[in-house]
């Protein structure tokens, strides 16, 4: 599927460092590897039901600075991002508005599209809706399919469509001895939060109250595609990410991604189906997650309705580089909250480094580049990273030290190529 335009990246004189990563299942800092191995990057894209809002943008912002200082650093970057296309909460929605589950998917997405062109994001390399793709994958590649793991449960009962003696097809866990070891959750809280994320726990037949559904039997009024000999339906949520990792990035993923509420169950599930599917105890190398994202005191999302969408904000007047220098001045591990005053402050901060960079010279630039390089490297500290612009900002203004002719032309190309902010 096509995703969306991809800004220029300007080039910067040297190179940058290496970039370590904070991994949620070792709970520690960890280097990314070196540059003669191809980044591999997987982030769980949106669900497309409802637009684009700031805890969405959030995630994609922070996984392209780690884009970005991978780039700088010489390294060769294979990107891919799913769109929740085939899952409950959509087809739910266009039932209960009556639309086509497929122009509530595309319309929605196309909105995403925009916001991200509009927010200079890269665009990953493969974007991949299950919609397109699952129809082809159990027949043409074993190693996506979900007869494929050997811990595949047919359920007798619930099933509806042609051949109503084949049921829903779960994994069984308990092959899987490291399931479980990433989310450091004990065992009724892992019941608790599959629960509340899409997942049934109370099934009657299951093997286990976890085990994860890996394909829906064709219910009356939903899509559904030719599972070969699991017989017509559709992938459940966790297998839709493995598959589209496994297929797209190999053997190792070098960091797996998404906010901080993907941590359990889905991106626990959905390695423990590419360790099952590849045979290899630990197909992800980092597990990397953002905070969550807030307004008026909950988590910014679709259930509870407290959403502010990029795209309202832009409507409104914002420039996006202000909205993107907004998500930037928080680390993108920590959980905040949106108001007006950050936006507000974050296109006074713009203004500051457009007016500092309109000269023709400045204080030198390489050792603000310098600066921004480590930030990033360290865990992508992007509120460090904003700061040492703000005192070559200041100091521009201000005419202090020794002017470099020239040096406001490597600070805008510093600013667009690492923080993706064109000045
Ligand atoms: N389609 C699935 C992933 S396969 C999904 O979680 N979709 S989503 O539309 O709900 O979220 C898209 C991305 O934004 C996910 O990475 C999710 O972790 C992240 N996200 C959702 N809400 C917030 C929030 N309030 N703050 C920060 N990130 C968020
Ligand atoms: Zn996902």
């Amino acid at each position: 599927m096509h995703s969306w335009s991809a800004p220029d990246v300007p080039s910067l004189p040297g190179h940058g460092l290496t970039v370590h990563l904070h991994d949620t299942a070792a709970g520690a800092l960890t280097p990314t590897r070196g540059t003669d191995e191809t980044a591999t990057l997987y982030v769980c894209g949106i669900t497309p039901y409802d637009a684009t809002h700031l805890g969405h943008a959030n995630t994609y912002v922070g996984f392209d600075l780690l884009v970005r200082a991978w780039l700088d650093a010489g390294r060769k970057v294979t990107y891919v991002q799913n769109v929740t296309d085939v899952d409950d909460p959509l087809l739910e929605r266009a039932e209960q508005t009556g639309t086509d589950w497929r122009e509530l998917a595309e319309s929605q997405t196309d909105l995403f599209r925009s916001d991200m062109t509009a927010l200079r994001v890269l665009p990953p390399d493969h974007y991949v809706a299950p919609s397109r793709r699952w129809i082809s994958w159990p027949r043409r590649s074993s190693a996506c399919s979900p007869t494929a793991p050997p811990t595949a449960v047919p359920l007798p009962e619930g099933a509806g469509g042609d051949t109503p003696e084949l049921g829903d097809v779960y994994a069984d866990l308990s092959v899987d001895p490291l399931f479980g070891t990433g989310a450091h959750l004990q065992p009724d809280q892992m019941i608790e939060v599959f629960a509340e994320n899409g997942g049934d726990p109370d099934r009657q037949g299951k093997r286990h109250a976890l085990d994860p559904l890996l394909w829906r039997r064709t219910r009356v009024g939903e899509p559904d595609w030719d599972g070969g000999s699991l017989g017509r339906g559709r992938p459940g949520w966790h297998i839709e990410c493995a598959c589209i990792a496994g297929k797209h990035l190999g053997s190792l993923v070098e960091v797996q991604g998404g906010g901080r509420d993907l941590i359990f169950p889905h991106h626990e599930m959905s390695e423990s189906h590419l360790r099952v599917l590849r045979d290899t105890p630990a197909p992800v190398m980092i597990h990397n997650h953002g905070g969550m994202v807030g307004h008026e005191g909950e988590k910014m999302s679709k259930s509870l309705g407290n959403l502010v969408l990029v795209s309202e904000l832009v409507a409104a007047g914002a420039d996006p580089m202000a909205v993107r220098v907004g998500l930037l001045a928080h680390h993108y591990h920590s959980d905040w909250e949106y108001t007006d005053a950050g936006l507000a402050a974050a296109t006074d901060r713009l203004d500051l480094w457009r007016r500092a960079a309109a000269g023709e010279s400045g204080p030198a630039a390489e050792p603000l580049l310098q600066q921004v390089r480590e930030a990033l490297a360290d865990d992508l500290d992007s509120p460090r990273a904003l700061a040492a612009v703000d005192d070559w900002a200041r100091a521009a203004l201000a005419g202090d030290g020794e002017q470099v002719q020239g040096a406001p032309d490597l600070v805008r190309r510093t600013v667009d190529a690492l923080l993706g902010v064109a000045l």
